[in-house]
């Protein structure tokens, strides 16, 4: 086992590392041996309710942080982007401890997070209004100021990036935050936060309150001083947001929510080839991620020969402990695997055929083998219910319009993929389904220039690219009286 200096174990507010005022703490568990790894501070709603003092004044018209220029609040976030950089290898260890995922994988989403806040740093000082030829005798532009205090709440799938993604737009636009990490994974934010105070942020501009949903989320999603919610978890907690929070003081709020992404897979694909991304696209962090290829829609042509070959991969796909070169670790925690374990067992009674994994790994931690199921039918659970696990689910098809019928028919829509040589057939794929993000011949190339976010039930709103940053902008439209023709 891996030793990892754990340095931070309480609550970040105002760049003060300080107890929670109940003195509480929580455990943060290692998912690989189910051991308490530290306990950490659990903010509540009397932290919460500090922190977002401390984001109130440093959001002060005449604060440090406000009368900063664009472009010294890009270099600020250039300053993170370098520092996170420095200790990649660290913060990768850290995560892995907390989250379970292999420590290459939990490396490489540090280092790309540092690319992403360098893609936000750029756009500080580019963040343009318009002038408006308007009727009458002015002139009128819009100008794009900070929507103000943002609350963020994180889930515990990409610790890291969630981080990311949620501060680097919104410090870019200029406002001050409140970040709630999830109570799985607590440990990397708040190594964060010790960056975000060593890049040299004002004090209150990025607090952390790592603490339970129910209670120091809830806080910060009813906090009448809170300007806006950027959430990213399940559905079902969405829903709680996008109702509690405007209800208060009608606040903005975005969502990145769950999903139960269609991948497509025409009879002219190669199938070794379609195999191995549909693989990667079900089982990459070992199934945690919202945007997973759940539906593995394959033509009836290469039917057969596809699931041959999915079950051969994922027979050799390998699992164990996150700090040895394995392509997956365990599952987060208990209730997830339970839950996982639970799919699995609906799948195999609803009568869907088990051609790979099926089963638990070990005793001790929360390994699960890498599953796929074949003949799946729509109606299935495994089909319409988020797993949020390493398990693949094939159903079978004949026609183009049959497919896409069969793919939106979800609440959710965050990302679907097609797979095919036929351009015409690919194009009017990306046409018909419903989703956020469409790959074709490729999946879950996610990147920080492109804009991510899901239709329907899968979100609202959109992170990374030019729309990240304007969900944390107010449009300000200014007329001016200018004569037309000077007396
Ligand atoms: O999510 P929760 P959980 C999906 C996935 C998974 C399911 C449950 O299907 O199986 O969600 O996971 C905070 N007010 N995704 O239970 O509960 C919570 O503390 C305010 C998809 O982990 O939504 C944590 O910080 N906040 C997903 C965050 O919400 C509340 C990633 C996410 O937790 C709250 C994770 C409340 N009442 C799970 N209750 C994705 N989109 O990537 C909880 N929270």
């Amino acid at each position: 086992m891996v030793k990892v200096d754990v340095k931070y174990t309480k609550l970040f507010i105002n760049n003060e590392w300080v107890d929670a005022v109940s003195k509480k703490t929580f455990p943060t568990i290692n998912p690989q041996d189910e051991s308490i790894i530290t306990h950490v501070a659990e903010g509540d709603k009397a932290d919460i309710d500090i922190a977002v003092s401390a984001a109130v004044k440093a959001f002060h018209r005449y604060s440090e942080w406000r009368k900063l220029d664009a472009s010294q609040r890009g270099r600020l976030l250039l300053k993170l982007a370098d520092l996170i950089e420095r200790d990649v290898e660290y913060l990768g260890q850290l995560e892995t401890l907390d989250n379970g995922k292999p420590v290459a994988n939990a490396i490489g989403e540090a280092g790309w997070s540092a690319q992403i806040i360098r893609y936000y740093a750029g756009k500080a000082d580019k963040i343009l209004g318009n002038t408006i030829p308007a009727d009458g005798e002015v002139l009128s532009m819009t100008i794009k100021e900070p929507v103000g205090v943002c609350g963020q709440i994180l889930p515990w799938n990409y610790p890291i990036p969630m981080f990311v993604w949620k501060i680097a737009p919104a410090l870019a636009a200029g406002c001050t935050l409140v970040i709630k990490p999830a109570e799985q994974t607590p440990l990397t934010a708040l190594a964060l936060a010790a960056l975000v105070k060593e890049a040299g942020f004002p004090p209150g501009v990025v607090n952390v309150v790592p603490g339970y949903g129910p209670t120091a989320g809830a806080a910060l999603t009813n906090h009448p001083r809170v300007d806006k919610m950027a959430f990213t978890g399940s559905t079902e907690v969405g829903r709680i947001i996008m109702s509690g929070a405007p209800s208060v003081n009608l606040k903005r709020v975005t969502l990145e929510l769950g999903g139960k992404s269609p991948l497509v897979i025409f009879n002219d694909a190669d199938v070794d080839k379609a195999a191995e991304i549909a693989h990667r696209a079900a089982f990459s962090n070992a199934g945690q991620c919202c945007v997973a290829a759940t539906r593995t829609y394959v033509q009836s042509g290469i039917y057969d020969a596809f699931i041959a070959k999915a079950a051969e991969i994922a027979k050799k796909r390998t699992v164990g402990n996150p700090y040895t070169d394995v392509q997956q670790g365990p599952q987060i925690d208990q209730e997830m695997f339970s839950k996982v374990m639970g799919y699995i067992k609906a799948g195999k009674e609803q009568g869907a055929r088990c051609v790979a994994g099926g089963d638990r790994i070990g005793k001790v931690g929360f390994f699960i083998q890498p599953t796929v199921f074949a003949d799946v039918k729509d109606d299935m659970k495994i089909a319409r219910e988020e797993i949020f696990g390493p398990v693949q689910s094939i159903l079978k098809f004949e026609t183009f319009d049959e497919v896409v019928d069969r793919a939106n028919d979800s609440n959710y829509g965050l990302g679907a993929g097609v797979i095919t040589k036929d351009i015409t057939v690919a194009l009017a794929f990306v046409k018909h389904v419903r989703a956020g993000s469409v790959w074709v011949n490729t999946y879950e190339h996610v990147t920080p220039q492109t804009p991510f976010g899901g239709f329907r039930e899968s979100g609202i709103g959109r992170e990374m690219g030019e729309e990240g940053i304007l969900q944390y902008l107010e449009n300000k439209t200014v007329t001016i009286s200018v004569p037309k023709q000077p007396t």
